[in-house]
């Protein structure tokens, strides 16, 4: 039995289900960069040479364990540009009883993948991808029944289901969350350690080379490029946020200072989702450090709910709701995307801050995403096909499965909450209690209406009153319709002409 395995840019684990079972002697692993991947959104440059880099590394290590491996460049004359086409190629030029793949991360491949057995005449076997934590039938047989899903109910089976900080069947610490102690405000004199620096090898140097040639016109700066490309460097990266980041992660996860894009975060989501690493192991380490008195629980706990809660309650909801969920418009939104998102050219701080090293990143942190980027884009009333498509773009940890359920569940309500309990907008006051952006803005965040005043303040209010109809019923916002109701018709009224004159000034 002769099989094809194809292992796809964000499939780079030796541990990956496609490779279980292969024969070194007579199946071949395919790897193939293509510009339908690179373009299908136009990804960040840094996004495309840390995806090329790292399929080359990974494809030169399969390589030396005995694999043979068929690895196509984007430039190599003969390449077919897509998935498919270089696995029609490929079988069209040598004789296979099988072709093998692992779930792809995507329902757009999913979808491709699933005409080929009709389409080449050959049985096409797709794989469980073991790596997550939660198969989508799990996760479906969780949410069944359930009209709303809240993610902590979920993350309290995970720690259960694979004893993570726990003691008997009680969370360690006697509470399962401990959010709220991470909420430190931003402190200027913090000494932030570095994030991970890799040396950049010759792989890297060609690859950059390829990215700056092809892809010119995408957004994003490529250098300096300084992601890790191979497991070693991402175990490597791993080890030095234990070691220096970790203990401060909860206090400072909601903080964002001005000129400090990484902070205490762990920078390993490219890892992660590209398959450099794998989830148990962070989730590990970070649990040993607090057994060993490194780092406090709140830190570890937080660390840990984001890779067993979060990343794996979003994907559950990605595979469970796909694809109606990409065309979800609760609000019924249908503003275009600024063209500030693309060149940070704005004098709201805050925004320009976060697209300005998003640009140069291909990396914001969760509140930045959150609580500017999108909030901003939600109060606005952006279209949620928009917003999503620039959110897959300019991301290096960017794949639909876990970009998608963000962007439309949790930030955008888009979903009418069935992610999120509800949505998480904000006037300018959290973006000042939580960072420092607001010092240096043109805009005054104490100023509610009138010029110069925060457009996020009146936005808000604009926001809850537009769309009362839809959010009358969420107790949760109860006591922000009694504060509206409580405001003079004149503030109403200043409230929408200043959101109308803004918006229309954005457009
Ligand atoms: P840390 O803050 O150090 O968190 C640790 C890990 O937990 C991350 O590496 C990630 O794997 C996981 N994690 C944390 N929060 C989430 C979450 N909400 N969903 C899934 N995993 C999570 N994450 C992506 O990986 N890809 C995306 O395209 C993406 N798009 C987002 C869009 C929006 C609007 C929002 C609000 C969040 C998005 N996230 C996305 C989640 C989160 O912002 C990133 O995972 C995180 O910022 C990555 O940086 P980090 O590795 O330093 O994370
Ligand atoms: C993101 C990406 C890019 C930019 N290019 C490639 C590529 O050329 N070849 C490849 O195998 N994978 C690439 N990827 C990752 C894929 O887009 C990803 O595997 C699918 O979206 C499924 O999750
Ligand atoms: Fe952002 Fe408003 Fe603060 Fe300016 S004042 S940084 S627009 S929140």
């Amino acid at each position: 039995m002769n099989s094809l395995v194809l292992i796809l840019g964000d499939q780079l684990s030796h541990s990956i289900s496609s490779l279980e079972g292969l024969d070194k002697e007579n199946d071949i692993v395919l790897m193939c960069e293509v510009i339908e991947e690179a373009s299908y959104v136009k990804h960040h440059k840094k996004k495309i040479a840390f995806i090329f880099s790292a399929m080359r590394h990974f494809a030169e290590e399969l390589q030396l364990q005995g694999y043979h491996v068929e690895y196509t460049k984007l430039d190599d004359a003969n390449n077919m540009g897509s998935f498919h086409g270089e696995v029609k190629r490929i079988i069209n030029a040598r004789k296979f009883d099988q072709i093998v793949v692992t779930e792809p991360g995507e329902f757009r491949v999913l979808k491709d993948m699933l005409s080929w057995q009709d389409k080449f005449t050959i049985p096409v076997i797709i794989r469980t991808d073991k790596r997550f934590l939660c198969t989508t039938d799990e996760f479906a047989t969780w949410a069944s029944g359930r009209k709303q899903l809240r993610m902590e109910y979920f993350y309290r089976e995970m720690r259960q289901k694979y004893t993570i900080l726990m003691e008997g069947d009680q969370p360690v610490g006697g509470q399962w969350n401990y959010d709220s102690e991470n909420r430190k405000f931003p402190n200027e004199q913090l000494n932030i350690p570095a994030t991970f620096h890799s040396k950049i090898d010759d792989i890297t140097s060609d690859v950059i080379g390829l990215v700056s040639q092809q892809f010119g016109e995408h957004v994003g700066d490529l250098e300096p490029f300084h992601f890790a490309v191979t497991r070693k460097q991402a175990l490597q990266a791993l080890e030095q946020f234990i070691e220096d980041r970790l203990s401060c992660f909860g206090d400072y996860q909601d903080a964002m200072i001005q000129g400090e894009p990484w902070l205490y975060h762990s920078h390993l989501s490219f890892y992660l989702n590209c398959g450099l690493l794998l989830p148990m192991e962070c989730v590990q380490a970070a649990e040993q450090s607090y057994y060993d008195g490194k780092a406090p629980l709140n830190a570890v706990e937080g660390f840990i709910r984001q890779i067993i809660g979060w990343r794996e309650y979003v994907r559950g909801i990605y595979w469970l709701k796909m694809p109606d969920y990409a065309s979800h418009n609760f609000f019924d939104a249908h503003k275009n995307l600024p063209s500030f998102y693309w060149t940070a050219d704005t004098k709201m701080n805050c925004l320009s801050q976060c697209v300005s090293e998003t640009i140069q990143n291909a990396y914001a942190h969760h509140i930045q995403r959150l609580m500017v980027l999108g909030n901003f884009a939600l109060l606005a009333g952006i279209e949620p096909a928009q917003v999503n498509e620039w959110f897959l773009t300019v991301y290096a940890d960017a794949f639909e499965w876990v970009e998608l359920p963000n962007v439309s569940g949790m930030i955008l309500f888009a979903d009418g909450g069935y992610l999120a309990s509800k949505p998480y907008a904000a006037g300018g006051a959290y973006i000042n209690k939580m960072s420092n952006y607001c010092k240096t803005c043109s805009y005054s965040v104490h100023k509610k209406n009138g010029k110069g005043a925060c457009p996020f303040n009146y936005l808000y209010w604009h926001f809850l009153a537009k769309n009362r109809d839809k959010l009358n019923t969420n107790h949760r916002l109860m006591m922000m319709y009694k504060t509206y109701d409580r405001m003079s018709d004149d503030k109403k009224t200043a409230i929408d002409y200043d959101s109308l004159e803004f918006l229309a000034s954005i457009e």
